[in-house]
């Protein structure tokens, strides 16, 4: 089993994302469709490894939904919010 970090824009549709990633196990269940939601990410990464993502902070206050979209993981609570003040 695999686990990813995504960060995603503030108002992103995450169930929306989220039901898109499903049917991307290609691309890292990052859907292609819906890449330009995506700020910062993590590949998948297997048990005992880690990963690191670098990016800036958005500049514009508000919340921004992290979670990782590996299927049903974000339904059982791998999901976060950075927010921005
Ligand atoms: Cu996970």
């Amino acid at each position: 089993m695999g686990h990813n970090w995504v960060l995603l824009k503030a108002g992103t549709d995450v169930d929306a994302f989220v039901a898109a990633a499903i049917t991307a196990k290609d691309s890292g269940y990052i859907p292609a469709s819906l890449a330009d939601e995506v700020i910062a990410h993590i590949d998948i990464l297997g048990p005992r490894k880690s990963g690191e993502a670098d990016f800036k902070a958005p500049m514009v206050p508000g919340d921004y939904p992290f979670l990782c979209t590996f299927p049903a993981h974000y339904q059982s609570g791998m999901k976060g919010v950075l927010t921005v003040k």
